[in-house]
C-alpha cells in the first residue's frame, strides 16, 4: 500500500540524486513510500537520470516540465500527480534531514494535518549561512509569522509533510508563485482550523552543485504576499505589468526630451526612437519580473521581442483611435486619454500574455 509521497522540486540535481535515493531508502525502509521529482527540464539531465531510475525501481516517478520554472508550483503538481493519503515535500540536495520523515509521519499518525519541518523550533539549526542569506531568511520568517494565524516557528520551510485532505482543500486557491509553498499553504488555509505540528531537524549543507535562489526571492516573496492579499481582486500579473508599462511611459518622456531638444531631431524620429526604446525596455522588465516563471531566453527573447512590439502597437493604434473617437463626441478630454489608455493596457497585457509569453519554451 502508498502511505508517503516525496515530492523533490529539482533543477540541475542530477549529482544528488543517487545519494539521495539511498538515504531515503536507508530511513523508510522498502515499501509503502514513492519519490516523485518534479524536474523542469535540467540542462544537467536529472529527470534522464531519474527515468532510468525509474525503470528498475517503481517507488521512483519524474515529473519532467517543459519551458516552466518556478519551485512552488512544481510542488503543486507533484502533489497532485500522487495518489498517496499523506504527502511530504522536500529539497533535492540533502539539505533537508530525511531521517526527520519517519517522527513526521508519526505526528500525522497522532492526528496532524501538517507537519513542518523546522529550523528554529528548539532542537533545529540553520546551518552555515552567510549574512545577507541570514537576513532574508529572517525577514521572511517575522513577516510569515506575522500574518499567520497559528503559531508557526518556520514559515519559510520548505520541508513539510501533509495529508492529501489538506491539499485537496486549499489546492483550487493557491498561488503557486515563487519558492514559498507552505506559506502559501499555510496562508490559504488561515481561516480552517487544522493541526499543525513541529519537527526540528538541522538544516544541512547542499551535498552537490549550487542554489538555484537569487537575489530575486526578495521580489518573488512580495509577489507572493501581494498576491494572497489583492489577487482576488486584481490579478497581480497586471498589476506589475501596469506598473512597469507606468516606468515605460516615464522613460518615454526622456528620451523624447533627449532626442527632440539634446540631438535636435524631428518630432518623428524623436517619438519613434522613444517608443522603441521604452518598448525594449518594458519587454526586458516584463520578461524579469512579470514573467519570471516563463522567462524568455536567446532566440525565444527575441521573437519575444518582436511579438511584444506588434502587439504593443497595436495596443497604441487601439489606445489613440477611442481616445480621439470620445474627444470628437465631447468626451473630456483627460477622461478620453484615461479611457484610451485603459484599453491599449488591458489589450498589451492580454496580447503579449497570449502571443510573448504564451508559449515560452
Ligand atoms: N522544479 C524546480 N525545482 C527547483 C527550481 N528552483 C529550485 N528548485 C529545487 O528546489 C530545491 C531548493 O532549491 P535550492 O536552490 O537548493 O534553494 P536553497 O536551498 O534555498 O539554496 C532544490 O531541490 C532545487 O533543485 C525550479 O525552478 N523548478
Ligand atoms: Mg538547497
Amino acid at each position: 500500500m502508498l502511505r508517503l509521497s516525496i515530492v523533490i522540486p529539482t533543477f540541475n540535481e542530477s549529482q544528488n540524486v543517487q545519494k539521495l535515493l539511498r538515504s531515503l531508502e536507508a530511513t523508510l525502509g522498502s515499501t509503502g513510500w514513492e519519490v516523485l521529482f518534479v524536474d523542469d527540464d535540467s540542462p544537467d539531465g536529472t529527470a534522464i537520470l531519474v527515468r532510468d531510475i525509474a525503470q528498475r525501481d517503481p517507488r521512483v516517478r519524474c515529473l519532467h516540465r517543459i519551458g516552466r520554472r518556478g519551485l512552488s508550483s512544481a510542488c503543486i503538481e507533484g502533489m497532485l500527480a500522487t495518489a498517496a493519503p499523506i504527502i511530504a515535500v522536500m529539497d533535492g540536495d540533502l539539505q533537508h534531514d530525511e531521517t526527520a520523515l519517519p517522527k513526521m509521519l508519526a505526528e500525522i499518525e497522532k492526528g496532524a494535518d501538517m507537519v513542518i519541518g523546522s529550523r528554529y523550533a528548539p532542537g533545529g539549526s540553520t546551518g552555515d549561512w552567510d549574512k545577507s542569506r541570514q537576513a532574508i531568511s529572517q525577514l521572511g520568517t517575522v513577516t510569515g509569522r506575522a500574518i499567520l494565524r497559528q503559531p508557526v516557528s518556520d514559515p519559510m520551510s520548505g520541508f513539510f509533510m501533509l495529508r492529501r485532505k489538506l491539499l485537496d482543500a486549499t489546492v483550487r486557491d493557491l498561488s503557486g508563485v515563487g519558492f514559498k509553498i507552505l506559506l502559501d499553504i499555510l496562508l490559504t488555509a488561515r481561516h480552517m482550523s487544522i493541526c499543525i505540528t513541529e519537527v526540528p531537524y538541522h538544516f544541512r549543507g547542499r551535498f552537490a552543485g549550487e542554489s538555484k535562489l537569487d537575489e530575486m526571492v526578495v521580489w518573488e516573496y512580495g509577489i507572493l504576499l501581494a498576491d494572497k492579499l489583492i489577487g482576488r481582486f486584481v490579478p497581480v500579473r497586471f498589476l506589475t505589468f501596469s506598473i512597469i508599462g507606468g516606468v515605460g511611459v516615464l522613460v518615454h518622456m526622456a528620451v523624447l526630451t533627449a532626442v527632440l531638444k539634446g540631438l535636435g531631431f524631428g518630432f518623428a524620429t524623436a517619438q519613434s526612437v522613444a517608443a522603441g526604446a521604452a518598448m525594449i525596455l518594458n519587454f526586458t522588465l516584463n520578461n524579469i519580473l512579470t514573467y519570471r516563471d516563463r522567462r524568455l531566453k536567446r532566440w525565444a527573447w527575441l521573437k519575444g521581442l518582436f511579438s511584444f512590439m506588434v502587439a504593443c502597437s497595436i495596443g497604441a493604434v487601439a489606445n489613440v483611435g477611442i481616445s480621439t473617437y470620445l474627444f470628437e463626441n465631447r468626451t473630456q478630454w483627460m477622461l478620453a486619454a484615461l479611457a484610451g489608455v485603459l484599453v491599449g493596457a488591458f489589450w498589451n497585457y492580454a496580447a503579449t500574455q497570449f502571443y510573448t509569453w504564451g508559449n515560452a519554451k
